[in-house]
């Protein structure tokens, strides 16, 4: 939880100026630091660059299939007490085995701010079924599970007023944006940090918003966070049929086998890699050199 704390002073930080944290407003003292400082910085239009295209799956989703508020340490808070903990601007008393007791929070979607906890709810970033649609559909049941308890990145979950939450339901950046204006900037470039940490694509009209949030918010040069383990097994969403999420292995978020060509990658779901962040780019022919391979 620590990490995690020490990680959102860093992203506090950096959201006046609307842009994810960077690897030098890491605090030198945050064990998250001597990750996301290996990782270089880039403009936020390679970021989205590096997100694939797809037209979304719109069947087949259940929020079943993402088992959530589980409590990984097992220190008796579930994933959604462990982000209200780490995201209370005033700390909460905790007791028992986790309730919380006073504290405050500030939703960034809206400026609403709470002294009661059970108000908020914490909002999975990309929302459930957006991620089911951008690719999830075909992760293994333990896959949705890491993605749907994600405390590796601070940005995946977020604390935010429930009616906020609630008003933004499934919908991605072309369907819905917070009515906190100032908060736009982070927003996008919090989007799409996300959906290239869990290797989800994008719809046509998601990427044209978000390269017109990108533009107009300057372009900023943002620090991607480390791609998260995807294992595809789509052939038991439930997770019912005693998988053991080994799937096939293939697909993004895997470990690329290092194709000849960038189709062969392409068509086994691997890609695009980024010049800089991602190791696999220098496999592959970067034709045009733009910095991006295999998109
Ligand atoms: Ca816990
Ligand atoms: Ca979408």
């Amino acid at each position: 939880m620590l990490m995690r704390r020490l990680a959102l002073i860093a992203a506090g930080g950096a959201l006046c100026l609307g842009v994810l944290p960077t690897a030098s407003a890491m605090t030198p003292e945050s064990p998250t630091m001597a990750v996301a400082s290996a990782r270089a910085t880039i403009k936020a239009s390679a970021a989205l660059k590096a997100l694939r295209v797809r037209t979304e799956v719109t069947s087949g989703y259940s929020r079943d299939y993402f088992h959530h508020w589980i409590d990984a340490d097992r220190d008796g808070c579930d994933t959604r007490k462990e982000v209200l903990l780490a995201e209370a601007r005033t700390s909460p008393r905790r007791y028992g085995s986790c309730s919380l007791s006073g504290g405050s929070w500030w939703s960034a979607y809206d400026g609403v701010v709470t002294s009661n906890s059970s108000t908020f709810d914490v909002d999975h970033f990309v929302p459930l079924a957006e991620a089911w649609g951008s690719g999830a559909w075909r992760w293994s049941y333990s896959t949705r599970e890491s993605f749907a308890n994600d405390l590796g990145f601070a940005s995946s979950l977020i604390a935010v007023s429930a009616s906020s939450n609630r008003s933004k339901s499934d919908r991605d950046p072309a369907e819905w944006l917070p009515p906190n204006t100032n908060y736009w900037c982070t927003y996008a470039t919090t989007w799409i940090a996300v959906k290239y940490r869990w290797s989800l694509a994008i719809d046509r009209a998601e990427k044209l918003k978000l390269r017109s949030l990108v533009v107009n918010c300057g372009n900023p040069r943002i620090s991607l966070p480390s791609k998260a383990k995807v294992i595809n097994d789509q052939s038991d969403p439930g997770g019912t049929g005693g998988s053991t999420g080994g799937g096939s292995g293939s697909g993004s978020g895997g470990l690329d086998p290092r194709f000849s060509y960038c189709y062969e990658a392409q068509a086994s779901g691997y890609g695009p890699y980024i010049r800089g962040i991602d190791p696999e780019y220098a496999w592959y022919r970067d034709g045009d050199n733009d910095g991006t391979v295999c998109e």
